[in-house]
């Protein structure tokens, strides 16, 4: 089967390290694959997630082209990858109706994040609830094979698996079941204050979270004043939460494996540890900020590309909504 790579990102906030970890820099490596494979992928800036939850409508435009720029500075490549913005291509909102008919309430009642976002809020909308449905149909819509993801995401994948099967089940053989693709280290990055809480665009402590577009010295003082743990030992283990984050950062920012970072740092302490992972992150997002400053001062060039993608992306979503339409009985018009 051909390699067709699908994932997306909520323009809900600035972009942190955990979406570099889980999402930015998978987008780039699955995307060469795919290439290599003579497969295709799509990356999706999903703003129809972004309303689940409380948020401004001129945020919302302006954190579009961010997440676009970002996309970009990051690895993608607009003439390889297919990079589109959610509400450009309608056929995410009819399928997401479609799909409904076949996910179970219960189902979408018993996800973690549902539970977490709705927790202290006044107002909880019927679209945090309902929002995997409309994310089984962003990944089916592409025929996807595989999705690269963080851990967090992986219950919601999980039940978009679950509705491909019931369509089939229900309609005939019309879905690929996804598979996700989660990195081995870094699936789950942590709020630097409290590592017992994913880092995220919104949600984490500020002084916790690393964001793709800090200043070295921001990035510097937020590493500085990690938590870790008590003793010296730079050991990844379950009772040093805080040093495990961080030795993950450094691995991922790196690309050195983790066991390796354990053995160098052996008996120095956490002094110099932090410093280098302070540095490893600087080093790695000051050429990103470069291209990303670039890139999100040409608006005109941003749109240009994402009218591309679009257009290349309801080409290939428009066909498979059909058959759903076709399947599911509905009288089409002729
Ligand atoms: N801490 C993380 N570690 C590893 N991967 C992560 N991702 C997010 N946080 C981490 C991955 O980034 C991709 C895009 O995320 P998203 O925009 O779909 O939103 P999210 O998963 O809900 O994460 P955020 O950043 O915390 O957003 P908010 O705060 O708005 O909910 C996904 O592949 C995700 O797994």
């Amino acid at each position: 089967m051909t390699m067709r790579v699908f994932s997306g990102i909520k323009p809900s906030g600035d972009p942190t390290f955990g979406n570099y970890s889980g999402g930015f820099r998978q987008y780039a490596a699955t995307q060469d694959i795919a290439a290599a494979e003579g497969g295709q992928a799509f990356f999706c800036i999903v703003d129809l997630h972004a309303i689940t939850v409380e948020y401004e409508p001129a945020e919302l435009r302006r954190r579009t082209l961010d997440i676009a720029a970002m996309l970009f500075a990051t690895g993608l490549d607009p003439a390889r990858s297919i990079v589109f913005v959610q509400s450009h291509v309608e056929a995410h909102a009819e399928a997401a109706w479609l799909l409904s008919a076949v996910t179970s309430y219960g189902q979408l009642g018993r996800m973690t994040q549902f539970k977490e976002k709705r927790e202290g809020q006044e107002f909880v909308s019927a679209a945090l609830f309902s929002y995997p449905t409309l994310m089984a149909g962003d990944i089916l819509l592409y025929r996807t094979t595989t999705v690269p993801i963080g851990d967090d995401q992986r219950q919601h994948l999980e039940l978009a698996r679950d509705i491909a099967a019931r369509f089939n089940a229900r309609f005939g053989d019309t879905f690929v079941l996804p598979e996700g693709v989660f990195p081995e280290v870094g699936a789950r990055i942590m709020d630097l204050q409290d590592p017992g809480d994913k880092m995220g665009k919104t949600g984490s402590s500020e002084a916790g979270t690393i964001r793709m577009l800090d200043a070295p010295d921001v990035i510097r003082r937020k590493v500085r004043s990690a938590v870790t743990d008590s003793g010296r030992d730079v050991v990844r283990s379950p009772e040093k939460p805080g040093v495990t984050n961080l030795i993950e950062i450094l691995s991922v920012a790196t690309g050195e494996p983790p066991e390796a970072v354990e053995s160098r740092y052996d008996g120095q302490g956490y002094g110099p540890f932090k410093q280098d992972v302070a540095e490893a992150l600087v080093e790695l997002l000051v050429p990103i900020q470069a291209r990303y400053e670039e890139l999100r001062a040409d608006e005109t060039e941003l749109h240009r590309l994402l009218a591309i993608g679009a257009e290349k992306a309801r080409g290939e979503a428009a066909p498979v909504l059909e058959t759903m339409y076709e399947r599911m009985g509905f009288a089409r018009p002729q």
